[in-house]
């Protein structure tokens, strides 16, 4: 997981921050729902008459709020449209300004991945600070598909002998591809296309769970109580259930994470982030946890009963026993609100927090 963070400039900016401010807390943590991609902020403090900056363009979506003094922008075309990557331009390169304008406090401002721009202070006037917003860094099409292709070459190959077949013999000490190679290649991936037109359950490798890990924590005032309490009565098969926090659950099918499993048996997941820790957001590293659930594939049309509906009957749940069902409504309870049986009052069942 790539880290979000822009370059430090020549000392006259700061950035990025983790999320501890509350309001940016509050407005990252609802973009984050809106976008269902991460969303990171940086602070720019700039003296007057100076310019932090050169000339570059982000790989991410890019909002600015003039939070303190007036910055003049300058705009320009894209040099690579929808960039991929953080790069400074050559003055040369870019041109004239397609927009300039001067950003005043209150002042918002959007662009998108790849536009060129350079800022400045102007002379005369108090420092400049602006928040950067920004979000959908690797959330491409591109980037989709590598997310998902592994799982499909995975999960056809159990199916197709084909995929299973060696390669020939020396293949990886070519120094070029053989047109065997590439004419092989290229029908799998036809055929690979053709089962992916029948797919509904997309397997995604890391991108779903890379942003339940690395998100914010729903927003909350206080102490997250309704959050992290524990208590509350574990619903039974009586019991309505309902998801709470949806926005912030994913669930995705993937090959069992469990090294004891050889086989490799596909398995469903569900991750969420009402754990995670606000002050690490996305500074994630090896050691973040993801926090989540996993279940055998049989019991996808019961999560996704779940998933879809706003209130569920336990009994209800498509699953063959009883057992099955009482289990699975009771091994997730920080995200599963027990609605009580019908003449108990709503309740909620709570999590302990870190
Ligand atoms: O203030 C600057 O010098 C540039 C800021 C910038 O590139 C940004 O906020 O994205």
């Amino acid at each position: 997981m790539p880290k979000k963070v822009k370059p430090a400039g020549d000392g006259k900016e700061e950035g990025p921050v983790p999320c501890k401010q509350d309001e940016l807390w509050r407005i990252q943590e609802k973009l984050e729902c809106y976008f269902g991609s991460l969303v990171g902020s940086n602070v720019y403090i700039t003296p007057a008459d100076s310019q932090g900056l050169p000339p570059h363009y982000d790989d991410v979506e890019v909002f600015i709020l003039q939070l303190e003094g007036e910055k003049h922008w300058r705009l320009y075309h894209p040099t690579v449209p929808l960039a991929r990557e953080y790069s400074l331009e050559a003055e040369d390169r870019i041109g004239r300004p397609a927009h300039e304008f001067t950003l005043k406090p209150g002042d918002l401002l959007y662009f998108p991945r790849g536009t060129v721009h350079q800022a400045d202070t102007p002379s005369g006037l108090a420092h400049s600070t602006h928040v950067t917003i920004s979000t959908y860094q690797s959330s491409s099409w591109g980037d989709f598909l590598l997310d998902t292709i592994s799982g499909l070459v995975f999960d056809t190959a159990k199916a197709d002998v084909e995929l299973r077949a060696g390669i020939p013999r020396q293949l990886l000490l070519q120094v070029e591809t053989t047109a065997v190679a590439t004419r092989k290649l290229s029908g799998f991936l036809r055929m690979l296309a053709d089962r992916l037109e029948g797919t509904r359950e997309l397997l995604s490798a890391d991108m779903k769970k890379d942003f339940a890990m690395n998100r914010l924590p729903p927003y909350y005032v206080g102490d997250g109580a309704e959050l992290s309490t524990p208590g509350g009565q574990l619903p039974g098969l009586d019991s309505t259930v309902r998801l709470q926090f949806r926005d912030h659950v994913v669930l995705t099918v993937g090959p069992d994470q469990d090294p004891s499993d050889e086989t490799r048996e596909k398995m469903v997941y569900i991750y969420h982030s009402l754990k995670n820790r606000r002050d690490t957001h996305m500074m994630g590293n090896e050691e973040t946890e993801a926090h989540g659930l996993r279940f055998p594939l049989s019991h996808i049309d019961a999560l996704k009963q779940i998933w879809n509906s706003s209130a569920i009957s336990v009994k209800d749940l498509k699953l063959t026993t009883d057992e099955e069902k009482q289990s699975l409504v009771t091994s997730w309870p920080c995200v599963l609100t027990n609605r009580g049986t019908q003449k108990k009052e709503q309740q909620i069942t709570k999590c302990p927090r870190r």
